[in-house]
C-alpha cells in the first residue's frame, strides 16, 4: 500500500515568464493567491522562488519574507520549502541569504549541470556550505537530482554526516542538460536509490515540460511523490496554456484518487517528511 501522495506545487521558478505563461504568479500577493488555490487543490508543499515587480528573478530575504507572510496568511498550514537554487548566474552568497528567515524546507542541489543554453554552478564546497546552513537553521533540504550522479553526490555527503536522514529526493527530469523524463530513467534512479541509501528516505519527481504528466504518474504507481506547477511546465495539455497552477495540481489529485491513493495534507505531509 502507498503512502498518501505529497504533491508540490512550484508556483513560478525562476525562468518562466509572463510572456509565456500570462497566469504566471509574480508578486507576494498572487503568489499567495496560487498556493491559496493549490494547497485547496491537494497540493501540500509550496516550491517558492519570488520575483521584483518587474518580474526579474531575486533572491532577496525581504521579498521572500514578503510573500511567506502573505502565504501563511492565506494558508498557514502549507509547507513552504524555498528554493536555494534562484536563478542560473545567481550569486551562492545571494541564493543562500534567504535560508536566515528559517522556513520549514529549502531545495539543495546536488551538482553542476548545462541548464538549457546556460550552467547551473554548484560548486562541491557551496553543496556543502548550503547544507551546513539549512542544518544549523533547523531547514529540511530537498535533494534536487538532475542525473544520476548527483545521486551520488548526496550518498557520499550522507556518509560524511554533511546531509541526515530521513533524506528527501526530488528528480527534476526533463532540463536539457540533465536526464530527461523518460520512463526508464526514473527506473533506474529509484532503483539506485533503494539500492545506495542507507537510511530512511522519501522521494518525488518533477517532470519538466512535456514530461511533466507522464513521470508523474509513473510516480503515483511506484509509490514516489509528485511535483508540478509553472516552474516546470507552462501547459496544461499540448498547444493549451495551464489557467493556473491550481488546474495542474487538480489534475494530478484527480489521478490518485482515481487510483485509490489518498492525497496527503500538509500534517500527513509533515509526518511523512518527518518535519519537526
Ligand atoms: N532555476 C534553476 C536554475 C531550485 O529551485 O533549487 C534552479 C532551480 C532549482 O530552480
Ligand atoms: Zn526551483
Amino acid at each position: 500500500m502507498n503512502k498518501p501522495l505529497i504533491i508540490t506545487c512550484a508556483l513560478t521558478g525562476a525562468e518562466t515568464t509572463r510572456e509565456k505563461q500570462p497566469n504566471l504568479p509574480v508578486t507576494p500577493k498572487e503568489q499567495a493567491q496560487a498556493a491559496e488555490e493549490a494547497v485547496r487543490a491537494g497540493a501540500s508543499v509550496i516550491h517558492l522562488h519570488v520575483r521584483e515587480d518587474d518580474g526579474s528573478p531575486t533572491q532577496r530575504p525581504e521579498r521572500f519574507e514578503e510573500s511567506i507572510r502573505a502565504i501563511r496568511a492565506r494558508v498557514p498550514e502549507a509547507i513552504i520549502q524555498i528554493s536555494t537554487g534562484g536563478a542560473v548566474g545567481e550569486s551562492i552568497e545571494n541564493r543562500a541569504r534567504p535560508l536566515a528567515l528559517k522556513p520549514e524546507m529549502a531545495s539543495l542541489n546536488l551538482g553542476t549541470m548545462n541548464f538549457g543554453e546556460e550552467i547551473f554552478y554548484n560548486h562541491p564546497r557551496d553543496i556543502v556550505g548550503l547544507a551546513s546552513k539549512m542544518h544549523q537553521f533547523g531547514v529540511t533540504p530537498e535533494l534536487e537530482i538532475y542525473e544520476a550522479g548527483m545521486l551520488e553526490n548526496a550518498f557520499r555527503l550522507a556518509k560524511q554526516g554533511i546531509l541526515r536522514e530521513p533524506l528527501h529526493f526530488q528528480f527534476v527530469l526533463g532540463v536539457p542538460g540533465g536526464m530527461s523524463g523518460h520512463p526508464a530513467n526514473l527506473v533506474h534512479l529509484v532503483g539506485l536509490l533503494k539500492e545506495g541509501a542507507k537510511g530512511e528516505f522519501t522521494w518525488g519527481v518533477a517532470g519538466v515540460g512535456r514530461f511533466q504528466l507522464p513521470v508523474a504518474v509513473q510516480a503515483l504507481v511506484m509509490g514516489g511523490h509528485i511535483r508540478v506547477g509553472f516552474e516546470d511546465n507552462i501547459f496544461y495539455k499540448k498547444g493549451e496554456i495551464a489557467q493556473s497552477n491550481a488546474q495542474l495540481v487538480e489534475r494530478i489529485s484527480r489521478i490518485s484518487n482515481e487510483l485509490g491513493r489518498e492525497v496527503a495534507t500538509p500534517a500527513v505531509a509533515r509526518k511523512i517528511l518527518k518535519l519537526s
